[in-house]
């Protein structure tokens, strides 16, 4: 076992392996539904600030019971916050998400949050987290530290993808994560909103191929699942997915269909 999460492989060590990691994708800031979400089959889930219910103070709370499951706690950040990028991982989590990362600049104030010196200036403070994974040998969780919290920088604007060798350069990020849906706005100037845009579809191919090439791991917003195949095949091994009114409505659906079909 490495030095995060109690029970389980880090999500760094699974990717390393080159496995595939699904992420369940939080938007309710409920600590009870956390821990359905992590009892499920996903390997792992994540807590979306951006655009999500979840504040830092839900963080808090909700990834305690993800961690308690042993599988890793994941959380996207809101646009600049990369002071909460550092209390995410004193929190427990894993890997942060930034999003709108534009600029080599951006990629380098991501990094510096999520790594410590030398690499970073991420500060020291992990009370809350050994608590959470049990790890109490501070030395060895200095050690792995940087290795362990991964920093996945969000390529969806243009901007980006103009800049993402620069991107891809920058010390300290570990992988990127494709959001298809602001890509694609970006993509047609703004005229229209479509994760699935086959226009783009070779910029998305690109950009897997050049991280994949520069040693990053690539994460992809999945939006149909049909695609995580040929996703897979092109180098991208994180999938985050699902959302819970998602899963609640293919869920209700499908449970009500079946009642209904007994009933005649
Ligand atoms: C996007 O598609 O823009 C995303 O940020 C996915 O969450
Ligand atoms: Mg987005």
């Amino acid at each position: 076992m490495s030095g995060l999460g109690r029970t389980s492989k880090s999500l760094a060590a699974r990717l390393a392996n080159d496995e595939t990691v699904f992420a369940a994708w939080s938007g309710i800031p409920d600590a009870l539904t956390l821990e359905a979400l992590a009892a499920t089959g996903f390997d792992s889930v994540l807590l979306d600030m951006q655009h999500g219910g979840h504040s830092e103070e839900s963080v808090l709370r909700c990834l305690a019971p993800v961690i308690a499951r042993g599988k890793p706690g994941i959380v996207r950040i809101p646009v600049g916050r990369f002071d909460m990028a550092s209390r995410a991982l004193d929190y427990g989590a894993q890997a942060v998400v930034a999003p709108m990362i534009n600029s080599a600049d951006d990629a380098r104030q991501f990094a510096a949050a999520m790594k410590y010196p030398p690499l970073g200036e991420r500060s020291w403070g992990v009370s809350i987290a050994a608590a959470r994974d049990g790890q109490t040998d501070n030395a060895k969780r200095l050690r792995e530290a940087n290795g362990e919290a991964l920093a996945f920088a969000m390529i969806e604007t243009r901007r980006a993808f103009d800049v993402l060798d620069a991107i891809l350069d920058t010390p300290g990020i570990d992988a990127v994560f494709i959001g298809p849906s602001d890509f694609s706005i970006g993509w047609t100037n703004g005229k229209a909103v479509d994760p699935r845009l086959e226009d783009m579809a070779e910029a998305v191919e690109e950009v897997v191929k050049k991280a994949r090439a520069a040693g990053k791991y690539v994460g992809l917003y999945l939006v149909d699942m049909a695609d995580a195949g040929r996703m897979r095949e092109l180098g991208v091994q994180f999938f985050g997915f699902a959302p819970e009114a998602q899963l609640m409505s293919i869920g209700a659906a499908s449970l009500l269909a079946k009642a209904k079909a007994s009933i005649g």
